[in-house]
């Protein structure tokens, strides 16, 4: 077997590299020899996966998961499941056909580490017969094995299981055989390397669901499963959707009333709609909507499952058949008036929900993001099928057309009212003495380094005000609950004072621009918006409310990036007559481990030495990281100091599988250090398959199944054994911190607790010292905390008005030392069930989400 340290193929890059199909390529080993590595893609992320932000790690995910889509579309797969694991690594398990592992004649590797490293490979492996593809197929899973610390391959196909490993894109196993299967399909695991996403490699569950549930809505009949075993308790959760998208409508609109009990369908095949490389070929719609009670419009597209955020000419074909189908409808039938106002296209999408979803099997976008879909033909597609289906609709259902149009009209009219309302807010805004009173304005005029608080209540008000810079920050106090804006319509809204003065501080207007007295956002003052409001139940409710009114009515503000929710300190620890303030739960432990370790010192009783304070402090830290390793070994059933005691001698390695089989009441516990010992287990139990084909029984985690045959025994009991089985990803990153603590001076058989002291933990000096005899290494992290608890208060802070304006400042305000959340509203039906859940009358559950999910906030530290 080749040198797993080695990396045995994909030398230096060509940094020229452009990006083709490859299917126009031979790969005659001529080529091969140029045709290079993935150094490319390391060198230029931004060019291959879109940058190296959270939102770039994020899209690592999808680019693997529209592989396993592909494959679904195909016809082969109806599962996919998706595993956080505790180190940060991600597994994407599909039930397809397998990435192909022959080597191909004249070739020198096996197709699946073509595929995997040869970034101009993948179309002659990708012609399976897909017609619509994100356009991302072949190219996705290379670059993100790229973009890997370390990435793994299982292929399940022609009765066996083959595996292959890389680091950062190049070969570390060949591709091997390490089981049989019956069934087929490809389970990729890999870990971001923070080399590359230097911002965070942190995968954060609430923007994976958000595109898991898409997927899942888009592809109706696909079970999508994600697990995260980072949390306490791991449990699953299933994404599937029988009927897609008109169960994505329905979910969008759960907490409104409808207008219509069932949402409108219209799908369209457009058979030699456009013409691909010589071939004309089919271009579909799909689109469902649904009016509501509500004043706000909500539509998404997609081409090809991808999400276009700003729209294009499916989205414009549909807005004008739409408009245009009802006024036709109305006019028709004789149900306007003389005196009725005309009708827009903002009157007839006031309260509609609509999904459209267009396969293509060519789509041109007007960017890499794909955010904007271009394609012209397209827009002539969806509104002859949009007017079409709409025109048969409203004549088969007269009723619904007509209190569609009802609605439309009220639109019409409250949208003259508030028009009216506007014009007035900017009238009070432009007279000079426009600004709010009770706003601080600074003395900058520059939005960019301008900041506005807006802050609750008049005493922590006041405290901002006193405590601020004023050059750059201004303080607007609000009072009480403003008006709940998700109920009310904008001519009610513009009636409330908190919220005129609020959209007069802003400055940007609000409401649909066109009129000149709309939102624009080049008017906006400050390019950070920051609500600050107390960590309670009240707080949360105003800061909710805030949040509501942006998303509603400056919906730019929140995608561009401008809100933030300052962060208060939780606790206030005192110590010595010393006060400091302690941002939450990690930090504080954080905090007592410093304090203790500054008031003692460890004696190995190995070579009778006094570990240095420096090596002390970071030992603690491992020991810190290394108990989250410890709960979860814990979780899947292993015990930690067994599981360390199967550590590899030479190599360090630590074993990379669990199994786990109960037999009746009797447990016990297996560890592997290979794929090969697995393999040889699992040949010696064939009864156990581990590599199961059967549907798991009680699927934990991990793959369980069931035995085959099973053994009688005299009673007529039918005794089966069952076995769980895991890999243990995490395994990698614990030999790491084992071979640093090694290196200082601390042994792994340490571990466990001996029956002899193996430190010593010393406080004080001369006679007056103490000394505290430990047997074991996680001894060592709970004595230096418990020194650490002495003669400290921990007090925990709920309002802003118990600090006074010199702390409000520099624990919350002060640009140095102050941790901003950024606001990101990045998923519309995450983003609707929070607003209406937050809108709801319980006040307990509204303040634990809020603390759960704050709107998908994204740690900035700034
Ligand atoms: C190349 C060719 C074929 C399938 C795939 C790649 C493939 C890639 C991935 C990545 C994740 N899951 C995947 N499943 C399949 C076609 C295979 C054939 O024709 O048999």
């Amino acid at each position: 077997m080749a040198d797993p340290k080695k990396p045995v193929s994909g030398e230096g890059g060509d940094e020229n590299l452009q990006f083709n199909s490859g299917t126009d390529s031979v790969y005659d080993a001529s080529k091969i020899g140029k045709l290079e590595g993935l150094e490319a893609v390391r060198k230029k992320p931004g060019m291959y996966i879109g940058g190296t932000d959270e939102r770039a790690l994020h899209h690592c995910i999808s680019e693997v998961l529209d592989n396993s889509i592909d494959e679904h579309l195909a016809g082969y797969g109806k599962k996919i499941e998706v595993t956080v694991h505790v180190d940060g690594s991600i597994s994407i398990r599909d039930e397809g056909r397998g990435i192909p592992v022959d080597t191909g004649k004249g070739e020198t590797m096996p197709a699946v580490e073509m595929v995997l490293t040869r970034l101009h490979s993948g179309g002659k492996y990708g012609q399976g017969g897909y017609t619509y593809t994100g356009g991302t197929h072949g190219v996705g899973a290379k670059c993100v094995n790229a973009v890997s610390e370390w990435f793994e391959v299982e292929v399940s196909r022609d009765g066996k299981v083959y595996s292959m490993e890389f680091e950062r894109g190049k070969t570390t196993k060949k591709l091997d055989v390490i089981g049989k299967s019956k069934s087929t399909g490809t389970l990729i695991t890999f870990k971001p390397d923070s080399e590359i996403f230097q911002e965070t490699v942190e995968f954060k569950k609430e923007l994976i669901v958000g595109r898991l549930r898409e997927l899942a809505f888009l592809n109706p009949g696909l079970e999508i499963t994600l697990t995260d075993e980072r949390s306490e308790t791991p449990e699953t959760e299933h994404y599937f959707y029988k009927d897609g998208i008109e169960e994505f409508v329905k979910q969008l609109g759960k907490s409104k009333q409808v207008v219509h009990p069932k949402p409108i369908r219209i799908s369209r095949i457009k058979e030699a709609a456009v013409v691909v490389e010589g071939t004309p070929r089919a271009v579909k719609v799909d689109i469902v909507l649904q009016y509501n009670d509500s004043y706000i419009d909500q539509i998404l597209c997609f081409t090809n499952t991808i999400n276009n955020p700003d729209g294009g000419s499916h989205l414009g074909g549909f807005r004008s058949a739409l408009t245009r189908a009802i006024n036709q409808h109305a006019k028709s039938n004789n149900l306007l008036k003389d005196k009725d106002p005309a009708i827009s296209g903002d009157d007839v999408r006031e309260g509609l929900v609509a999904v459209i979803s267009l396969l293509h099997p060519d789509p041109k976008f007007e960017s890499q993001t794909k955010v904007k879909l271009l394609s012209p033909e397209v827009e002539g597609i969806v509104s002859s099928a949009t007017y079409e289906s709409l025109m048969s609709f409203f004549d088969g259902n007269p009723s619904i057309a007509k209190k569609i149009i009802e609605k439309s009209l009220n639109a019409a009219r409250a949208r003259e009212a508030a028009r009216r309302a506007r014009e007035m807010v900017r009238k009070t805004a432009l007279s000079g003495g426009g600004l709010p009173g009770k706003l601080a304005d600074c003395s900058s005029r520059n939005p960019e380094d301008s900041e506005l608080f807006i802050v609750e209540g008049d005493s922590a008000g006041g405290s901002a005000k006193q405590g601020r810079n004023r050059q750059y920050q201004a303080i607007l106090p609000i009072k009480g609950k403003i008006l709940n804006v998700e109920k009310a319509r904008l001519d009610k809204v513009l009636q409330n004072a908190e919220i005129r003065s609020l959209i007069t501080a802003v400055g940007t207007g609000i409401g649909e621009g066109g009129d000149g007295v709309g939102f624009n956002i080049d008017r906006l003052k400050y390019h950070k918006i920051i609500v600050m409001t107390d960590a309670d139940v009240d707080g949360s409710h105003i800061r909710t409310l805030l949040l509501t009114f942006f998303f509603r009515q400056m919906p730019d503000l929140i995608r561009k990036g401008f809100v933030y929710i300052a962060q208060p300190p939780l606790f206030q620890v005192r110590r010595k007559k010393r006060e400091e303030y302690v941002e939450g739960e990690p930090q504080l432990n954080k905090m007592l481990i410093k304090f203790g370790s500054d008031d003692v010192q460890l004696k190995n009783l190995g070579d009778n030495k006094i570990v240095s304070d420096n090596s002390l402090v970071e030992i603690l830290e491992m020991l810190e990281s290394l108990e989250k390793f410890t709960r979860a070994i814990g979780r899947h059933g292993g015990d930690f100091s067994e599981y360390l005691a199967r550590r590899d001698a030479k190599t360090h390695e630590l074993p990379r599988h669990l199994v786990k089989v109960r037999e009746g009441n009797q447990e016990t516990v297996y560890y592997f250090q290979t794929d090969h010992q697995l393999g040889e287990f699992a040949k010696e139990n064939a009864d156990l398959r581990i590599f199961g084909e059967e549907p798991a029984e009680e699927a934990v985690d991990g793959v369980v199944v069931v035995v085959e045959k099973p053994t009688t025994k005299a009673s007529g009991h039918v005794n089966r054994r069952r076995c769980l089985h895991v890999e243990l990803h995490e395994s990698k990153a614990v030999a790491e911190l084992l071979n640093k603590l090694e290196r200082k001076g601390l042994s792994i058989d340490q571990y466990r607790a001996a029956d002899k002291p193996l430190f010593e933990l010393l406080e004080g000096e001369g006679d007056a010292q103490k000394k505290r005899a430990l047997f074991s290494i996680p001894e060592i992290l709970e004595a230096v905390k418990d020194v650490g608890k002495r003669g400290v208060t921990i007090t925990r802070f709920k309002g802003l008005g118990e600090m006074d304006a010199k702390e409000l400042f520099s624990t919350t305000m002060d640009p140095t030392k102050r941790r901003l959340l950024r606001v990101d509203v990045s998923d519309a039906v995450e983003a609707e069930e929070m607003f209406s859940r937050l809108m709801g009358d319980e006040v307990e559950p509204r303040r634990q989400f809020i603390e759960d999910n704050a709107l998908n906030v994204r740690n900035l530290d700034i």
